[in-house]
């Protein structure tokens, strides 16, 4: 696990970790020469019976807290140092602040240069300290008076930091480690290191950098100071990385390592923002901000997502508009201060890391977000009882860092079922066949003499409206289980079949099966008027009717050809790959010039073909017209 420290400037950071660890966490040269910490440090003492303690020094002086941010951010407890010289000064409140915005309930406050005070003050103190921590994620924690100098409680507050455990950052999900710190080691190359905040790195991982999207396999790794061949949620970790387009100059603090699933850089981050109580103005609509993700710091404004302001205490949801794209999950924590970087406003807790740049505040999506706030299992039952009606599993899971068989035994468990990529309840999905079909059953009711309705005019009809790929998912479903069928361009139900007179259905068994022996050269309406001995005016009629049906087109003025022969020669002519003659085209079919040209000039006029002096080209866009075509 490991601790961070925090408090006031000169208040004995690190000297205190000093004192437990024997490393001198300032290594900046201008750190040494001011006496200040500047940066983030990092120190380790292996106890020797296997364990260790961990620890981020942070700066205390004002200036640097964007720092001290990029290292609490990491950390599962924290070693708040008050100086019993001192007591409570400014960044001791502003760093007390962060960790309970941050949500930290580990952590040890120790009463550092308690060699500089008598026992009364030591008592007053330590009074004043659990006055302050009662309303933090702290309250309670232990108090214990130290000295770096003389050694005393140094003991006792290592025992104490070794008690509060291991970390609780979830090694189940993809990788991914936040960057504080990149470098260039002579014969190595590029080094990061980092609070692996998910999952497990190892040797030899391809990753992706976020948001650059830069490729890193990882050459070698060190994992809480030690090499190591794998390193795990909670530990810090250096990665020696490798990448075709990798440089110092390509990372920067800020940047997330992670597993290529979790790539999904965002600027739309929807949380759950607490504005502090110390604030004496509410926080208004569209306010600009710091904020602090991870090891990221990037400015944004804050868009209310209820109401127009958000007084001082109280929660809301909000929308941050990033400058930057960063990398987020739900459940990140963020730091948010104030556009002069002068102090701490407020705390969010992402809901959706990726927030919608339109119809952020209506109702329903409220509602989602409503639903989104809860724990995983409780959040997807919620999401798939709204009135959207089905969760798009895929992004459910990516947001959450939470791997497909795991959404899949979280949807089971809510009593959904997945249909293509899209989680619904199973009632759900029940409600929406049986609306599908009615739909369909009530159209063929009104509409015996047609074949059915194509699939958009379908959706649009239903009574519930689903998007178009829920539709898709849902339609495919009734396909596959034979209960609406596909009839080239129309969907139908299986039972209805159109209906022509005896008369009617007579002469079609006839005129049909001359359409199938000349299928590329049949006979015209006035053949069959003679053939059949039937007035021409019946024939017309009837192959018009027969076109409506979609059994039949138009190809020329009274020359019909069977629907499924036209996409056939259309896959002709998207066959030749290339350009091609109206002679080329006529030679594979054999059916003679004049109707070949009669049949490419239909073609030009729906769009099928496009025609260049002797030379025509198919669109790929336009060939399923007729029906499916056969790959050329
Ligand atoms: N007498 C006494 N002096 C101490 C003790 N701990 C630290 N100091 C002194 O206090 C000064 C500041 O100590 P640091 O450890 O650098 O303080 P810091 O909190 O790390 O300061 P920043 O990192 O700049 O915020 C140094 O001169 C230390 O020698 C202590 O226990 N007793
Ligand atoms: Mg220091």
């Amino acid at each position: 696990m490991i601790v961070g420290t925090a408090g006031h400037i000169d208040h004995g950071k690190t000297a205190l970790v000093k004192a437990l660890t024997g490393v001198d966490a300032d290594r900046l040269k201008e750190e040494k020469a001011r006496g200040i910490t500047i940066d983030l440090g990092y120190a380790y003492s292996d106890l020797g019976d296997g364990r260790q303690l961990g620890f981020v020094d942070v700066p205390g002086h004002e200036r640097f807290v964007h720092n001290m941010l990029a290292g609490a951010t990491g950390i599962d407890a924290a070693l708040l140092v008050v100086s019993a010289a001192e007591g409570l000064k400014p960044q001791t409140i502003e760093h007390l602040q962060i960790i309970d915005l941050l949500g930290l309930e580990r952590g040890i406050v120790a009463l550092t240069k308690a060699d500089l005070a008598n026992d009364d003050q030591i008592l007053e103190r330590m009074a004043e300290i659990e006055t302050l921590l009662a309303s933090t994620s702290l309250k309670g924690a232990e108090i214990l008076p130290v000295s770096s100098l003389t050694g005393q409680g140094i003991g006792e507050l290592k025992e104490g930091l070794l008690k509060l455990g291991e970390s609780s950052k979830g090694a189940t999900g993809f990788a991914r480690l936040a960057i504080d710190r990149c470098f260039v080691l002579a014969g190595a190359g590029v080094v990061v290191t980092g609070t692996v905040h998910a999952g497990e790195i190892k040797v030899d991982d391809r990753l992706l950098l976020t948001p650059s999207g830069l490729e890193a396999r990882v050459r070698s790794l060190h994992a809480q100071n030690r090499q190591a061949e794998k390193g795990r949620a909670g530990q810090r970790c250096a990665l020696n990385l490798s990448g075709p387009r990798l440089s110092k100059d390509a990372v920067r603090r800020g940047d997330w390592v992670v597993s290529p699933d979790l790539h999904a850089p965002t600027e739309r981050i929807d949380v759950r923002l607490k504005l502090l109580l110390s604030e004496g103005q509410p926080l208004k609509h569209w306010s600009p901000v710091h904020v602090h993700l991870g090891a990221a710091h990037v400015m944004g404004r804050v868009a209310l997502l209820e109401g127009n302001t958000l007084a001082p205490g109280e929660q809301g949801l909000a929308q941050l508009v990033l400058e930057e794209k960063v990398g987020a999950l739900s459940g990140d924590r963020i730091i948010l201060r104030d556009p002069s970087a002068t102090r701490t406003i407020a705390g969010a807790i992402t809901v959706d890391p990726f927030g919608p740049p339109r119809n952020r505040r209506t109702p329903r999506r409220l509602a989602e977000l409503l639903a989104l706030g809860g724990a995983d299992a409780a959040a997807l039952a919620s999401l798939l009882r709204l009135e959207a009606g089905f969760v798009d599993l895929a992004r459910f899971g990516l947001a959450r860092n939470l791997k497909a068989a795991e959404v899949e035994r979280l949807l089971a468990e809510a009593s959904g079922v997945k249909l293509a990529g899209f989680g619904l309840l199973a009632e759900t999905r029940a409600q929406a066949s049986v609306d599908l079909i009615d739909t369909l059953k009530t159209y063929h009711g009104t509409n015996a003499d047609s074949p059915g309705l194509q699939p958009e005019r379908l959706r649009l009809t239903m009574k519930k409206r689903w998007p178009q790929a829920v539709f898709r998912a849902l339609l495919d479903h009734e396909v596959a289980a034979k209960t609406v069928v596909v009839d080239g361009p129309f969907l139908r139900l299986p039972g209805h079949s159109l209906k022509l007179g005896a008369r009617d259905e007579a002469l079609w068994k006839k005129i049909s099966a001359d359409l199938i022996r000349e299928r590329f050269k049949p006979p015209r309406v006035r053949d069959f008027a003679q053939s059949y001995g039937v007035p021409e005016a019946d024939v017309r009629r009837l192959m018009r009717r027969l076109g409506q049906l979609g059994r039949v087109v138009e190809i020329a003025q009274d020359q019909y050809f069977l629907r499924p022969v036209v996409a056939e020669m259309i896959g002709v002519a998207h066959g030749f790959g290339s350009e091609f003659t109206a002679a080329q085209f006529r030679d594979k079919l054999d059916n003679g010039r004049k109707v070949a040209i009669l049949i490419l000039e239909f073609f030009d006029r729906h769009g099928i073909t496009v025609r260049r002096g002797d030379l025509r080209r198919t669109v790929p866009a336009k060939l399923e017209q007729y029906g499916p075509v056969a790959k050329a």
